[in-house]
């Protein structure tokens, strides 16, 4: 296999065969819930950045693959940057992510839309089982990033979430970050 290694201090993964993919404010319409607010900042300021290791081809049944996923300190409106969130395609497929600098939380919710926040800090290990919809916010002042591990043919469904969106938001009240459920 060619040369790939992680600095586990920074959380960032190096070698030839990783792939980076940003994403940037203007990718982001519509995820946030101030999209006016989100409309009238920098649109080429950067939310979130991935790097990504793919084993095998996607789709392939029984591989594995890693990614590190660093998101930058910021707002739109009172809600911290986040990530798009999604769905497994293949919803019961699972996975882990572990937190290597920076303080966030992670948005879990159920198909029924049952949403809870686990606090990501140095160190801390999530197992995000099947069936469950998984966002990441910076709920910090620095860039946060956590490594994750998931199945090869686990498919990422977007759709679910920008039809739907996550029953819960997390925001920043009082100068705190508090998690708000969507009234229904
Ligand atoms: C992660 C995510 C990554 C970016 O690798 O894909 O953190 O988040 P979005 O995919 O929601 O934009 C993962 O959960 N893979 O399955
Ligand atoms: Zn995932």
């Amino acid at each position: 296999m060619k040369s790939l290694s992680i600095d586990f201090a920074s959380g960032h993964i190096f070698g030839e065969a990783v792939q980076r993919a940003e994403k940037r404010l203007f990718e982001l319409a519509n995820v946030f819930e101030d999209e006016e607010a989100r409309a009238r900042m920098d649109q080429d300021q950067i939310v979130y950045t991935v790097e990504l290791f793919l084993a095998v081809p996607e789709g392939t049944e029984g591989g594995l693959f890693w990614g590190s996923t660093t998101i930058q300190p910021g707002r739109v409106g009172n809600e911290y940057f986040m990530t798009k969130g999604h769905f497994h395609a293949i919803r019961n497929r699972a996975e882990y992510y572990a937190t290597t600098s920076g303080m966030g939380a992670l948005l879990l919710m159920e198909p029924l839309g049952e949403t809870r926040a686990e606090p990501m800090r140095p160190g801390s290990l999530h197992y995000i089982p099947a069936d469950t919809a998984h966002r990441v916010a910076n709920t910090g002042n620095e860039p946060l990033t956590f490594l994750a591990c998931w199945p090869s043919d686990a498919g990422h469904d977007y759709k679910t979430i920008e039809r739907d969106g996550f029953q819960a938001r997390m925001v920043e009240i009082d100068a705190k970050p508090q998690l708000v459920q969507r009234k229904s």
